[in-house]
């Protein structure tokens, strides 16, 4: 899979405790598959001129080739999966990029507050620069120790334990961090921006 998987394996599937008492959160179902959603089907993404791009708000844009990215440091994470439509996957283990990674080589401005998360289906969905920066954001490429399959979002997504899933960006080419909020997607749809599943903050 990757040139540079990390050993251990972090474990996230404790962090309810910062909400409660309650691993499943309430009005969601466990299940024993991993369900695929999207917007509008998987997009055929050619992996040779795949880039991940971070901007704006920024000192020192990047950009990577799909190599180069996965040459970054990273790491490997265990947690829960919450989709808004009532599901729950438990015990995800995801490789790749820690949010904090990108974070420490762009120089992020003082003033920038939310980012927006950029997909190559069209898909966006913003968070607060506070929520990406702690543990478990994660730019993934893998998943189980295999490539992140195409349908969950390979060859890179977003990861969000302490969000339902909306929020992690599948096929994401690029972070862009803003001054101010711009809503994404499903955001501007009625869903929830802040989205906290413990809370069931699932529509705005
Ligand atoms: N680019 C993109 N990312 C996306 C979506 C999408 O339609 N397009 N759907 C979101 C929703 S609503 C969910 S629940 C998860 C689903 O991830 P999965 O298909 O791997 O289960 O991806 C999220 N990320
Ligand atoms: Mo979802």
């Amino acid at each position: 899979m990757a040139e540079n998987v990390a050993e251990e394996t972090e474990d996230l599937t404790d962090l309810y405790r910062e909400y409660g008492d309650d691993r499943i959160p309430p009005g969601q179902r466990e299940t024993d598959g991993f369900p695929v959603l999207s917007k509008s089907g998987t997009p055929s993404v050619d992996h040779g001129a795949y880039t991940f791009e971070a901007w704006g708000a920024v000192d020192e844009p990047q950009r990577y080739s799909l190599p180069a990215f996965r040459d970054l440091p990273s790491a490997t994470q265990r947690q829960d999966f919450h989709c808004v439509t009532g599901w729950s996957k438990l015990d995800c283990t995801f490789t790749g990029v820690r949010f904090s990674e990108i974070v420490d080589r762009v120089g992020v401005h003082d003033d920038a507050t939310h980012v927006l998360f950029h997909a190559i289906d069209g898909y966006t969905t913003n968070l607060p620069l506070a929520a990406c920066n702690r543990e478990g954001v994660l730019f993934a490429y893998g998943y189980d120790g295999e490539d992140l399959p195409a349908d969950h979002g390979g060859p890179v997504r977003v990861v969000t334990p302490h969000k339902y899933a909306y929020k992690g960006a599948k096929w994401v080419e690029g972070v862009e961090f803003l001054t101010e909020r711009t809503l994404g997607y499903w955001e501007k749809r009625g869903y929830s921006d802040t989205a906290n599943p413990w809370n069931e903050e699932r529509y705005s």
